[in-house]
């Protein structure tokens, strides 16, 4: 996947054109300086991913001329650069709508220099950067004044046709037919390959690598640990057994045409019985049966924002978690900034609870409870504390620029008692929130510490509950020593700041970006790991620490390590430690 290399893309019609054309933000565009880094476009502005030959496309006299050939190539270029900022329908999510009856006000004119210079409110420099060059930038403004192209539904009738079931329930094991110890094994995301592998945390040897969906993006675990669910960016969902001899995949389904998240039923009476997947495109969720992946239930997540009640028609489903309160899901839908508590007692007369929250949700994790879900709405510095068990909104905390907690990561402060914490991607803070209402009732859902870290670009933050670090990344810092590296807290003396571990150069993989991006404990909590992300050219590892002494204790390579990213362990995934 190509990927941008610079700022963030916010904000296209966030300045007036008078300032965008003379004032400070020319200037500021000029020097490449914009507040919003390029941190955020790394992120953010991967590619989507939605099948753009069947879309529905319409050039109409309102707009500029131009060819089929012109709005083809345009499409292709927004898809592959604008459409995760500005929306596949370009209604607004984390960058401004551009809609026509916005576009056809501003003009060709204007709009060219938008993306010719960007803007401080976070539109990267396409045409001074270099990415785009002046025909493509005119031509994107044109394309831009015609009524976007629809892509396709998915629904039902789409999911039944890919669903497969290579192995029925009644022919798989009746019991573990391998020696591994199954708790104990990673599943890592090898993005660039569309694989995942899985590595014997006892042995760290690889078990297999499985051929999964494109661009491949997290696992989740069911409640009873035996089956691994993988989600592909491409809406693609690999069911795992781990029972099986040499663990492997038993039924896949597409799900839509992209996709992120996906989770199991948790509750108890209710292991392993419903699996969920969340779509980017079409904006929905789909309930399956846990064990055969079978579409069960389609569910829409257009509607009315959360806060102006205005009608999105691309709410983008994030991370989902399942309550360990009462039989639900819980689904952040991320442009409507709803938080949805889809009950799945009796799917064919599913009952959801709407909870308000803010715009963007991403991702979050739980309390060491496991009753309330802490979750960031990202572009609006936000995190929303959500009460599984009385199904309410406890908190909407303010935070610093662009929290992005991955799930989180749970410890009793000296001072303030449990607390759960939140790093950044647009500063270098790691905000500490108090959870405890019932023993330390001042600091409940308050911010009550704020950590300084190594630098923005943070993605993820781990500790476990046997140990004294907290760990934080900076996989997309542009400085290389930074995003290269990773800080260490502990935890009983946060005052004294951190310590910098050189992941990347212990993995001693030669050149390359190799980004040390999420921490994953195994079972035992005495070992942490890391992947060292580099290019899918170039050689990747994965790093195991001591976490008693912060001392390397192995690399894992292995030419089929290709883009390691996300680690997933059977024992913290299952029970939701962190
Ligand atoms: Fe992720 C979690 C979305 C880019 C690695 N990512 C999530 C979740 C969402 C999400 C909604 C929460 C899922 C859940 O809990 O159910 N991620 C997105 C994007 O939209 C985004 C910004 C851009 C894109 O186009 O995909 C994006 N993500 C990335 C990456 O570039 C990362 C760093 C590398 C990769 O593998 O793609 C990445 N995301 C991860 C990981 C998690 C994740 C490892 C799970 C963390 C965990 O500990 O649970």
């Amino acid at each position: 996947m190509k990927t941008p290399t610079f700022t963030t893309r916010n904000g296209l019609l966030g300045l007036t054109i008078a300032a965008l054309l003379t004032g400070p933000a020319l200037a500021l565009a000029a020097k490449g300086k914009h507040p919003a880094s390029e941190t955020e476009t790394k992120y953010e502005g991967a590619p989507s991913v939605v099948d753009i030959s069947k879309t529905k496309d319409m050039i109409t006299t309102d707009g500029p001329a131009m060819t089929k050939a012109e709005f083809k190539r345009a499409k292709e270029i927004f898809f592959e650069r604008c459409a995760g900022c500005h929306g596949v329908l370009r209604k607004g999510a984390t960058g401004k709508p551009l809609t026509t009856d916005i576009t056809r006000k501003l003009g060709t004119d204007a709009i060219k220099a938008f993306i010719t210079y960007g803007s401080p409110a976070g539109m990267p420099n396409w045409g001074t950067s270099g990415v785009l060059n002046k025909e493509q930038i005119d031509l994107m403004a044109r394309y831009l004044q015609h009524e976007p192209p629809q892509p396709p539904e998915w629904g039902m009738k789409e999911m039944k046709a890919t669903w497969k079931v290579n192995i029925p329930p009644e022919k798989r094991p009746r019991k573990k037919m391998n020696h591994y110890n199954i708790q104990n094994i990673f599943s890592v995301t090898l993005r660039d390959a569309g694989q995942i592998a899985l590595i014997d945390g006892d042995t760290k040897k690889i078990i297999n690598v499985i051929k999964t969906g494109y661009a491949v993006h997290i696992s989740r675990l069911s409640a009873s640990g035996r089956y691994l669910y993988v989600i592909g960016r491409d809406a693609r969902v690999n069911l795992i057994d781990l029972w099986m001899k040499k663990p492997d995949t038993v039924a896949t389904i597409k799900v839509g045409m992209e996709a992120r998240s996906v989770e199991t039923s948790k509750y108890k009476g209710y292991m392993d019985k419903y699996a969920i997947a969340g779509d980017y495109w079409p904006p929905q969720y789909v309930i399956m049966d846990g064990l055969t992946l079978k579409p069960e239930k389609v569910v829409s997540t257009r509607g009315m924002t959360v806060d102006t009640q205005e009608y999105h028609p691309e709410p983008r489903v994030a991370a989902i978690v399942a309550s360990h309160e009462h039989p639900e899901f819980i689904v952040n839908v991320k442009e409507t900034g709803k938080v949805l508590l889809v009950n799945y007692e009796d799917i064919n007369n599913l009952s959801v609870t709407t909870i308000p929250a803010a715009r963007f949700l991403h991702d979050g994790g739980w309390d060491s409870t496991h009753r309330y879900f802490l979750t960031a709405a990202n572009k609006s510095n936000k995190i929303a504390v959500i009460d599984s068990k009385d199904r309410d909104l406890k908190a909407l905390i303010d935070v610093t620029k662009i929290p992005h907690p991955g799930r989180g990561a749970n410890f009793i402060h000296p001072k303030y008692g449990p607390v759960w914490g939140t790093s950044a991607l647009g500063n270098d803070h790691v905000t500490l929130i108090g959870t405890d209402p019932v023993n330390h009732p001042k600091y409940a859902w308050k911010v009550v510490q704020i950590l300084k870290g190594q630098g923005g670009g943070s993605l993820f933050i781990k500790t476990h509950p046997k140990s004294h670090n907290l760990w934080v990344d900076t996989p997309l810092n542009p400085d290389s020593k930074i995003s290269q590296s990773v800080a260490v807290f502990d935890i009983d003396h946060l005052d004294k700041g951190f310590r910098t571990l050189p992941i990347a150069k212990w993995a001693n993989l030669g050149d390359g970006p190799k980004r040390v991006v999420q921490p994953e404990y195994n079972k035992a909590g005495d070992e942490v790991w890391f992947s060292v992300w580099n290019s899918k050219t170039k050689k990747s590892a994965l790093v195991v620490v001591n976490d008693k002494t912060r001392k390397l204790k192995t690399v894992i390579k292995d030419k089929r390590l290709v883009t390691p990213t996300g680690k997933f362990n059977v024992y913290n995934t299952v029970h939701d430690i962190y």
